[in-house]
């Protein structure tokens, strides 16, 4: 008889947008899931499995390289993420299902002012986004050439201190860019937050219940239809 000795880990956004969903499908799925000593790791109590707390950047990586087998991201931040590592080619984490929560879209937007007539009224401009190789390759595969401006936050705020003349960020109510004067123009990327696998696998003795909790998770993101 096989003993389980290991414990499968699935990475969650600590705290942010994606959090309290990630966790409320972690518990529909039936996990108990308990805080532990520290802020970092929770524990499931009714299996062996631990839930990983961390940035939403992370979470690529660390589902890619094996250290979580499951984890929850939106899908803009995978795609961005993938093959950072160069000598990781090939061993990205992979989509197992999208989960109906977390969605946006990834938009190009600028003021009322720029006679936007698509993307190749950009040939040329400096456009602010977080997510350059999202967008390099949408505007390569239009052969627009533009300069691209990387900003962690705040990418609304470019085009008024003229840092750059257009931006590409995620929308969801619009709210923001309506109130940074900035019209939505083209989608780049549609996102929502997606269940991703590790291409590794998991601990000894522990794929039967893997195999059972992407089940669980599916069954309940389709009855939430
Ligand atoms: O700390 P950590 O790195 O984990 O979190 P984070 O700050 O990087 O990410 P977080 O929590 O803001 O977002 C996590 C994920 O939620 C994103 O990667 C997207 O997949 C998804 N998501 C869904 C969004 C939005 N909607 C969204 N509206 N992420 C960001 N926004 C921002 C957007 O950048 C803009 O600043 O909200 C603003 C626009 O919102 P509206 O409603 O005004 O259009
Ligand atoms: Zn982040």
């Amino acid at each position: 008889m096989s003993t389980v000795q290991g414990r499968l880990r699935i990475a969650v956004q600590k705290s942010g947008r994606l959090a309290e969903r990630s966790l409320d499908l972690v518990r529909d799925a039936g996990l108990r899931v308990v805080k532990g000593n520290n802020d970092l790791l929770y524990k499931v109590e009714n299996y062996p499995i631990d839930l990983l707390r961390v940035r939403d950047d992370d979470i690529p990586t660390f589902v890619a390289d094996g250290v979580c087998d499951l984890g929850i991201v939106g899908e803009n931040v995978l795609e961005e993420g993938k093959n950072a590592n160069p000598s990781q080619e090939g061993a990205n984490a992979s989509v197992v299902m999208p989960l109906g929560f977390g969605k946006c879209t990834l938009k190009l937007a600028c003021p009322p002012t720029l006679d936007y007539a698509g993307p190749g009224s950009l040939e040329g401009a400096r456009i602010a986004t977080s997510y350059p190789k999202i967008l390099r390759r949408y505007l390569e595969e239009r052969g627009v050439s533009a300069d691209i401006v990387v900003m962690r936050g705040a990418v609304e705020v470019a085009p008024r201190l003229k840092l750059a003349a257009a931006i590409c960020d995620l929308v969801s109510t619009g709210a923001t860019l309506e109130a940074n004067g900035l019209v939505a123009q083209e989608t780049v990327f549609e996102s929502q937050a997606v269940l991703i696998r590790s291409p590794a696998a998991p601990e000894p003795g522990l794929q039967h219940l893997l195999d059972s909790i992407i089940e669980r998770m599916a069954g309940v993101v389709s009855s939430q239809g």
